[in-house]
């Protein structure tokens, strides 16, 4: 039977620990610019901020089959969720915060 066992030495060990650590950071900087690209594109008059109708104009963007009606419901229980300091906007803190869990589907 063929022996699969490899050894690995102490300096291959802390190199692969360098390029993981390096991918780690890249991973990072990619989430980082991705969080900034989804943001600066929902953000569509660049105020800094993610309104209600700017948030409609997504989900007219992403063609979904609702009713007006029904994104707009949509939209208030996002900002009710997302809006955390209550200023009825949202900023690039409270988009992050929730980007994953409510915006996969979006983007
Ligand atoms: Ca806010």
């Amino acid at each position: 039977m063929e022996n699969n066992i490899t050894t690995i030495s102490r300096e291959e060990l802390e190199e692969l620990r360098e390029a993981f650590s390096k991918i780690v950071t890249i991973l990072g900087s990619l989430r980082k610019y991705k969080n900034n690209l989804c943001f600066h594109f929902t953000d569509i008059d660049n105020s800094g901020y993610v309104s209600d109708y700017e948030l409609q104009d997504l989900f007219k963007e992403a063609s979904l089959p609702l009713p007006g009606y029904k994104v707009r419901e949509i939209v208030e229980k996002i900002i009710a969720v997302t809006d955390s300091n209550k200023d009825g906007r949202i900023n690039f803190e409270e988009f992050v915060s929730v980007r994953h869990s409510l915006w996969m589907f979006l983007y």
